[in-house]
């Protein structure tokens, strides 16, 4: 039996049950709410150290890390797999996923935390809930040094130290991703795969928060492959149906009014 530890705005988990559904693996899901702290209970723990999303449970054995997961799913349910066979276009995957989990993922968290989450956890949590939620934070989280991080990020928004270039860094890759769309109809050649399917909710991220002038006129390559992307029939019921109508709207709203700042550090505006 498959089990995915998930949560509907989380960019790992989201890759991770889009991978599950395009392999057609049926799968039992356990919602963390990561905004209210659920991902601190002393039993997830158990499962993942780092308190964060998403963790797959097969058959009792505990697999972590969102690229580790997804590779794991391609050998163990080899029957659709999303890595391609060629050598050379396997590397070419690897290079994004390598710099998805080093550098655009914990962009992916300052962005969304001073845009929209540090918004959202002040309006639904009491101030002592807050306090307990940043405290409880471990040091090796999102990041090695998301706890005191994610609180800076809380209080300063993107005058947080940092926090501008960790935007910059996520207009880089955009860039990067039409860069090579230029060349290919998806990232690593002309097969939709694994690279394209982790760097959806990238992407997607900034769309839920309004901000799709990001690309707009400017990257043609990358606003194209987001409609191609929005056409596969998974999708919708993969990534965005599972993200809590609430949640939506509060990513849209926070997310929106945030965009002249993100607009102002990336010199579009
Ligand atoms: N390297 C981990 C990162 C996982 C991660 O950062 N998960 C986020 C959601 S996308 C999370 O659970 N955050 C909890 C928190 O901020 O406390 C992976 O790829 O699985």
């Amino acid at each position: 039996m498959l089990e995915l530890y998930h949560h509907g705005s989380s960019v790992c988990a989201a890759k991770v049950r889009w991978a599950m559904v395009l392999k057609d693996l049926e799968f039992k899901a356990h919602y963390i709410d990561i905004l209210k702290g659920e991902q601190f209970d002393p039993e997830y723990i158990k499962i993942n150290s780092k308190s964060v999303v998403p963790s797959l449970v097969h058959d009792g054995n505990i697999i972590n890390e969102s690229t580790v997961i997804m590779e794991y799913l391609d050998l163990a349910f080899p029957e659709k797999k999303l890595t391609p066979e060629n050598p050379v276009e396997y590397v070419k995957t690897r290079y994004w996923t390598k710099a998805l989990d080093e550098l655009l993922h914990p962009a992916c968290g300052v962005l969304t935390f001073a845009s929209a989450h540090r918004h959202i956890v002040r309006k639904n949590l009491s101030e002592t809930e807050l306090e307990e939620f940043l405290a409880n934070t471990p040091d090796h989280s999102v990041t090695v040094d998301w706890a005191g991080y994610k609180k800076q990020i809380v209080k300063s928004g993107f005058e947080a130290p940092g926090a501008a270039d960790k935007v910059r860094l996520y207009d880089k890759y955009l860039k990067q991703m039409n860069e090579d769309l230029k060349k290919t109809e998806w990232l690593v050649n002309d097969e939709f795969g694994l690279a394209d399917v982790s760097l959806t909710p990238y992407v997607n991220r900034v769309a839920m928060m309004g901000m799709s002038e990001w690309w707009g006129g400017r990257l043609p390559y990358l606003a194209s492959w987001w409609e191609r992307i929005q056409e596969v029939p998974s999708f919708k019921s993969a990534i965005l149906d599972w993200c809590p109508e609430d949640l939506t709207n509060d990513l849209k709203t926070f997310g929106s009014q945030s965009w002249p700042e993100v607009q102002r550090i990336i010199g579009l505006a």
